[in-house]
């Protein structure tokens, strides 16, 4: 068995990262404008004003996506680009970046998939309250309505939350990303129960204004491998997985926390028992709201922790990397099986085909004296993933495509300009665009639907 004839092959972005244009033609701000003007909390004081400006340089690079062969593309919308105040007025002009952005891939033959929210929060809303604010669903659901009515059209792709993990855990409980709180338990679990509310909000709402469309989720969290194949070492890893920390500094760390909800309709047992008392009052009568079916079940996948089974309270032990282990530009393990265990327990668990919106690395990348940029550890990365993914398929994981992380060398948040994720280098100075040896490797892969690797 291989990939499936309609398997997803594509490439990922998010609005902050790449757009600049960060103070242009009626923008807000977003809690990352203010975050990467805070002395202190990103690399070197780098900040996303310009990025890789793609809000300017938008034609050259649609015609740069479809020379590379990219039939599916990920992006985000910058919230506070069309509603600079988070809610009511709208500003035209960020709606028709978006309007030229998803007509220009469609007139090339590209899919455009939308992510609604990869964290630039409107500022205005962050002021009164953000996540923590029981207003803030219905904040949420006036902007998925906006990008439902303008785009809806012809976007049949919607995700509306990425990784909330993240944005609540690094942005209101550990503050290293934006808007760097460090809140306590009650407030970050408050806000994370209402971004879980916010997604219901919104996926209902999709499915019934948008004809036709396809909805997924893009959450994160490491997967947990098996040392080896004894089925013990297997349910170890599975336990592992889907269990929610009792380390309160990183509850937010978890796969079931924000997935059960949203696929099986509950918080997990566990989590419950440590955390149900900081959930917001009436949090029960949420659930059936947060729990939407999906056409697909996306997640944000990198590197995995191997465990084995163990005669402890646990019942499993961490397996520590082996020395010497290969590490990616940002120190990641290098754990290609991630891909093959991540989604064979995640199907397991909630059935529905595993999209990988997110997957690759930070690499080295300089060009050559010859001008191109050779980025072999690149392609030996992705091809190792997805050969343990088309294992996976072809033991039985449903695996509805695989979207690189990302296009282009980016803004790496708290890590400015210092970690290269693209398949396409940016010099940051002349913002010319080199596209990676593995782009056009990726580009093979994808036209011979992975019969190549
Ligand atoms: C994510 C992040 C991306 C990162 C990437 C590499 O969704 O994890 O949102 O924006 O750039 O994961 O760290």
């Amino acid at each position: 068995m291989t990939f499936s004839k309609d398997f997803i092959w594509g490439a990922a972005t998010a609005s902050y990262q790449i757009e600049g244009a960060a103070f242009e033609d009626g923008k807000g701000l977003s809690v990352w404008d203010r975050f990467s003007h805070t002395p202190g909390k990103v690399f070197m004081g780098h900040t996303g004003d310009v990025a890789c400006d793609h809000y300017h340089l938008m034609e050259q690079d649609l015609d740069m996506i479809k020379s590379l062969g990219i039939k599916n593309y990920r992006f985000s919308i910058s919230w506070p680009r069309i509603l600079p105040e988070g809610v009511g007025k709208r500003n035209e002009k960020g709606i028709d970046f978006y309007n030229k952005l998803i007509d220009g891939l469609l007139n090339r033959g590209i899919r455009p998939m939308m992510t609604l929210f990869h964290w630039d929060y409107p500022l205005e809303l962050h002021k009164r309250g953000s996540w923590e604010n029981s207003d803030s669903p219905h904040w949420f659901l006036e902007f998925a309505s906006l990008c439902a009515k303008q785009f809806g059209d012809r976007v049949k792709d919607f995700i509306p939350l990425n990784e909330p993990a993240c944005f609540i855990g690094m942005g209101h409980a550990s503050g290293e990303h934006a808007p760097g709180l460090k809140l306590p338990l009650p407030a970050s679990i408050a806000m994370g129960h209402h971004a879980l509310k916010s997604n219901g909000l919104a996926l209902a709402m999709l499915r019934q204004s948008v004809p036709g469309v396809h909805l997924g989720y893009a959450p994160n969290a490491n997967p947990v491998m098996p040392f080896t194949n004894t089925p013990e070492d297997i349910q170890a890893a599975r336990k592992a997985y889907f269990r929610v920390s009792d380390n309160p500094a990183s509850w937010y760390w978890s796969a079931s926390w924000w997935s059960d909800p949203v696929m099986l309709g509950h918080y997990p047992q566990d989590g419950l028992k440590l955390y149900e008392r900081y959930l917001p009052k009436g949090w029960e009568k949420d659930m059936p709201l947060i729990h939407q079916k999906l056409d697909y079940y996306g997640q944000n996948i990198y590197h995995g922790q191997y465990v084995k089974a163990a005669d402890n309270s646990l019942g499993y032990e961490v397996v520590p990397h082996p020395r010497g282990i290969g590490q990616t530009a940002s120190g990641w393990p290098i754990t290609p099986e991630c891909l093959y265990w991540g989604p064979r327990f995640l199907y397991e668990r909630y059935k529905t085909p595993i999209l990988i919106t997110e997957n690759g690395l930070a690499n080295q990348d300089t060009p050559s004296l010859d001008g191109k940029v050779y980025d072999p550890g690149r392609e030996n990365y992705v091809n190792r993933h997805l050969l343990a993914l088309k294992k996976a398929q072809a033991d039985g994981t449903e695996i509805a495509g695989y979207l690189y992380w990302s296009l282009m060398d980016n803004f790496e948040w708290a890590q400015g300009y210092a970690h290269r994720f693209g398949m396409v280098y940016v010099d940051y100075e002349s913002l010319q665009r080199i596209p990676k040896e593995s782009a056009w490797w990726y580009k093979r892969v994808m036209e011979t639907n992975g019969e190549n690797l």
